[in-house]
């Protein structure tokens, strides 16, 4: 018995469908710039979220309805859970799917029992991926749950949960490989530190960097090919997380000769965190040719924490977009729901209802930055801005031909640097009106 028999196929109707089990604007088949729209936004749905979230916060206990959970636990629930996870995928037409090793798999009493379990899990994944032929976006491995990882995992004062972490990353590598994964995710779970008062914070940054180095090794030893990211985060759980944002990342990739391995995975609610915007952070990294993959999520503007809800701000998700197109397109990476529904939203329909208005949303981003794009008043007005590069003295700087002699003499014969041009910040805002 299906676990959504109720649920159609979610099928495109168009924008004027008053159908809330349809989309209005994904149309997977429909071609913006060159690609279709499913190969341009290329949706992941999250198990951690979708398949294992139970609705609990720090104040309340579950409230998520989920039939086909009922009577079961540990193995025994994570298989039952497998099939309603794909016919969730099928029926929304998402086209990949992202996990860490124990949301799908979980915890056993040793590290040998917990790899038998995943390896259990990872046979059905295996089978309803060849059935459903949906992807495997990425794979990560969850470092900060068990008690082992209090102090952090490659960053942990205790040199045997480094070993742990390693040795639970190194199997998570294999899985995500055996199931033909695009990409592997490392995000500092609980890589930071509460207090400095305890910390050695030079070591531990050593460790994180051996340890992604293992990493690297390890996946040229087993021959996967997947891109590696890292996931930008400045607190949660810690009050500091060493990867705090996308301008920390680099640094510490390129202070450790990491950064030809690794891109980044940039998440909204995290860039908000961090006082930037998610555009902010997808500049930071398009250009530093780290433009990796998207956990698309938002936050709640009145709260100060990770809230994870599905995106629906059109300005937001066409920011996202015109910043994917500008740097060449998503190429390993996705659009990757690392979402959750509304503690209230507690019936498996809403599921449905947050995934269709998020894929809505990037679907209509998508579409409005094209537009923006094939109407170019925008790209000509940041070309223009900046013309005083294209000749004469500004060309001369660029090509390195002057130095502070050269220029002092220039501004001694000139007399002075009037502004050039207005920023014409308000007309571009009503220009991108125009479009959404
Ligand atoms: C935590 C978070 C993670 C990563 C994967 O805030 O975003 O779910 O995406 O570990
Ligand atoms: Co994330």
């Amino acid at each position: 018995m299906p676990a959504f028999a109720n649920i159609p196929k979610i099928e495109f109707e168009g924008s004027r469908s008053r159908n809330p089990l349809a989309f209005k604007h994904y149309n997977a088949a429909e071609i913006v710039e060159g690609k279709t729209m499913r190969d341009q936004l290329r949706f992941s749905v999250v198990y951690w979220h979708t398949m294992c979230g139970q609705g609990a916060d720090m104040f309340g206990s579950a409230t998520a309805l989920r039939p086909w959970e009922a009577g079961l636990s540990g193995l025994e629930l994570a298989k039952a859970r497998v099939p309603v996870f794909f016919e969730f995928c099928e029926k929304l037409g998402a086209p990949h799917y992202a996990f860490h090793d124990r949301d799908v798999a979980p915890h056993g009493q040793t590290l040998k029992q917990s790899n038998q379990y995943l390896d259990t899990i990872v046979k059905l994944l295996k089978a309803e991926q060849k059935r459903t032929g949906v992807k495997l976006l990425w794979g990560t491995a969850q470092l900060f749950v068990h008690p082992r990882f209090c102090h952090g995992a490659a960053t942990s004062c205790n040199a045997d949960a480094f070993a742990f972490a390693a040795a639970q990353v190194k199997k998570a590598l294999e899985v995500t490989h055996e199931l033909g994964g695009e990409g592997y995710t490392f995000w500092g779970g609980r890589e930071g530190y509460s207090t400095l008062w305890n910390t050695d914070m030079k070591r531990e940054l050593d460790h994180l960097a051996k340890f992604l180095h293992m990493a690297v090794d390890y996946k040229k030893k087993i021959g996967f090919k997947g891109q590696f990211y890292i996931e930008p985060k400045p607190k949660e759980p810690t009050k500091h997380q060493y990867d705090a944002d996308a301008a920390a990342c680099l640094n510490f990739l390129r202070e450790y000769g990491l950064k030809d391995h690794l891109k980044l995975n940039l998440e909204t609610n995290h860039a908000t965190l961090a006082g930037h915007s998610m555009q902010h952070e997808m500049e930071v990294a398009g250009a530093a040719g780290a433009l990796g993959s998207l956990d698309a999520n938002t936050g709640d503007l009145l709260l100060g924490w990770d809230t994870d809800q599905f995106p629906t701000d059109i300005y937001l998700t066409t920011q996202c977009m015109l910043t994917v197109l500008k740097y060449g397109g998503l190429t390993t990476g996705g659009v990757n729901f690392d979402a959750k529904v509304r503690r209230e939203s507690f019936e498996p329909v809403d599921l449905f209802h947050a995934h269709i208005g998020g894929m809505d949303a990037f679907a209509r981003g998508l579409k409005i930055a094209a537009a923006i794009r094939k109407d170019g008043r925008l790209a000509e007005f940041v070309k223009e801005r900046y013309s005083s590069w294209d000749s004469g003295i500004g060309r001369d700087i660029a090509k390195g031909k002057v130095g502070f002699k050269e220029l002092e003499a220039y501004m001694l014969k000139k007399g002075e640097a009037a502004p050039n041009s207005s920023g014409r910040q308000e007309f571009l805002e009503n220009l991108i009106n125009e479009f959404i």
